[in-house]
Order: C-alpha cells, then structure tokens, then sequence
C-alpha cells in the first residue's frame, strides 16, 4: 500500500429517510480520523466535502419510485471526478459518508480505468433494489445494484460507463435483511453472499479468508463499501435502519485486520454514520477504530 491517504467527505442524506447522517463526515472526523492515521505513519490529505445540493421538498419519489434523484446524481457525479482524481494522484481514497447512495459515485470513480474491480460489501442489507423492486424508493437501498449497471440510466451512467463491477467480483459479508427482489437478483447472478448463517457457522475468520481469496481472484483492485448498519446495534446505534443480529465490533475489528494483513483494498468507504441517532459518538467512534485497524494499527 502506498503512503497516502486522501480523505473525501459526502455528507449526503437525500438516499433514505432519516435526517443527521449529512452530519457523519463531521463526527468521524471529530473522532479523530486524521490523527488516527497520521499516527500509524500515513500521509493524510483530508481533501473536505463534497457539495450536496438541497431539494426543496424531502423524501418526494418521481415516476420511477427514486427519491430525491437529481441531487443524488449531481452528488455522486461530483464524487466520482473526485475519487478519480485521488486515484489518479497515488492516493488511497477513504470516502466518508453520509448514506450508503454515495457508493454509486465512489464506484464510478474507482471502477475507471479497472476492468475488473472486486468489491466487499459488508452491510446488514443488500443494496440491490432498483425503483422498480424497491419498498421504499431510498437510494441508499440501490447503490449495488446500480454499480451492477442495473435501474436507472441517470445513475448507473455516472462518470460515463456502466456497469462499474461484475457479479462475480462482489461479496457481501453481513447480511440478514434482503428484500424479495434483492434475494431474486442474488439468485440470478449468483452473487456470492456471506449471510450471518454463514458468519455463525464457519466464523469471521474463515469467511474473511474465503472472501478475501474470492474477490482479488483475477481482479485489479479491491473496494471496501462498509455500512456502520453491518455490525449489531448494541456496538452501533447511531444508524438509521438498525437490524438485530450482526456481526459485533470485535469480530468487524478483526474482519479490518486480516484484510489489513492481506494488503488487499485500494478503496473504502464508511457509511450511515447519523449523530443524531448515535449513543455518545459510539458509531462514528466505531468508524474511526475501524479505519484504525484496516490501516495497519495494532497494539502490539
Ligand atoms: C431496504 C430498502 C438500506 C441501508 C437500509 C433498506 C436498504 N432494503 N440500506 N440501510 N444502508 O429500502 O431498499
Ligand atoms: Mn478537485
Ligand atoms: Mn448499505
Ligand atoms: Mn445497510
């Protein structure tokens, strides 16, 4: 891994419901991101956020069930030439959100130039509804799908090639909330899915071994999309669709580490973080220990 890190913030809240996850970019960096890094020796280029434009009604849903979709896509336009750009620099790029639509530009950006992108998707939910399968019409529930190249054309046409991945470069690790459509797509694509069963099961371990092995098979790069939601919400509260039963701070930390050992990601991002939700800055805390431990820390 090379030495430089560049910071993008995307205090974006227009992909789902819950006003205050436009404040996550603030909160990590309140919880020390910076200093973190610094302190583990890499060079921090925090580059600030990422213009979001306001709408003047919330939540509407256009005729394709999408909320908020022009602001959504002039965002992650704006993300993606960024994220490029870093790229293009020899920076690592570390994406803070905001809601989990911001994938879509931070994909677009790092899938240019890469044939075969590998993506870890770790996260309580799927992401791979379009407006067609979606319950709620929140673009934080499509952003997979939309790098699949699938829904619509105003958002998987971002930066000007689609789709961005390949199904079979993709895991999702964490999974326990998919909804009839996200299940159908898994099915016919053959996405590789490490559900809690399978967590349970054979341990973080071995699945962050096999998942590991599984998406830098013949790919170019490996892009780390965490969703705060993936790790149970007694370790983080302060996201705005909780699901009982994940994976716990202490196996996350150690899924950070061995991909930390493997030297395997490129890219990531840190997701979903809301403030106004959150126990006393746990989440954001969370994401910073996170952050801490995919970047080499250790304690001994
Ligand atoms: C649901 C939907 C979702 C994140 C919730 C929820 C999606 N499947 N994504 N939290 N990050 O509305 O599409
Ligand atoms: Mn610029
Ligand atoms: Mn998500
Ligand atoms: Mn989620």
């Amino acid at each position: 891994m090379n030495k430089k890190i560049a910071i993008i913030g995307v205090p974006m809240d227009l992909g789902q419901m819950r006003r205050g996850v436009d404040m996550g970019p603030s909160v990590i960096r309140y919880a020390g991101v910076v200093e973190r890094l610094e302190a583990l020796g890499w060079q921090v280029e925090d580059r600030g956020d990422i213009q979001i434009g306001r709408p003047k009604r919330f939540d509407v849903k256009n005729e394709s069930n999408l909320k908020d979709l022009e602001e959504v896509v002039e965002a992650n336009r704006l993300l993606a030439e960024e994220t490029a750009e870093v790229i293009a620099d020899g920076s690592f790029p570390l994406i803070l959100g905001g809601d989990h639509s911001i994938a879509i530009g931070s994909l677009a950006g790092t899938a240019k130039d890469k044939e075969n992108l590998g993506v870890i998707w770790y996260d309580a939910h799927g992401d791979l509804n379009t407006g067609e399968t979606s319950p709620s019409g929140n673009i934080h529930g499509m952003p997979l799908a939309v790098s699949l190249g699938l829904g619509d054309k105003s958002l998987t046409e971002i930066g000007g090639f689609s789709p961005k991945v390949k199904p079979e470069n993709v895991v999702l690790i964490g999974a326990r909330s998919l909804d009839e459509g996200e299940r159908k797509l898994i099915r016919e694509k053959g996405i590789k899915v490490y559900t809690m069963h399978e967590i349970d099961r054979i341990g973080m371990p071995q699945v962050m071994e096999e998942a590991s092995e599984y998406v830098t098979n013949g790919t170019d790069g490996v892009h780390l999309s965490l969703d705060l939601d993936a790790l149970d919400p007694s370790d983080a509260p302060g996201v705005g669709t909780p699901v009982v039963g994940g994976p716990t701070y202490r196996e996350t930390h150690l899924a950070m580490e061995i991909l930390a050992e493997k030297n395997i990601v490129t890219s990531a991002e840190f997701v979903e973080v809301n403030p106004i939700l959150d126990m006393k800055n746990q989440t954001a805390e969370a994401a910073v220990a996170l952050i801490g431990s995919l970047f080499g820390e250790k304690l001994l």
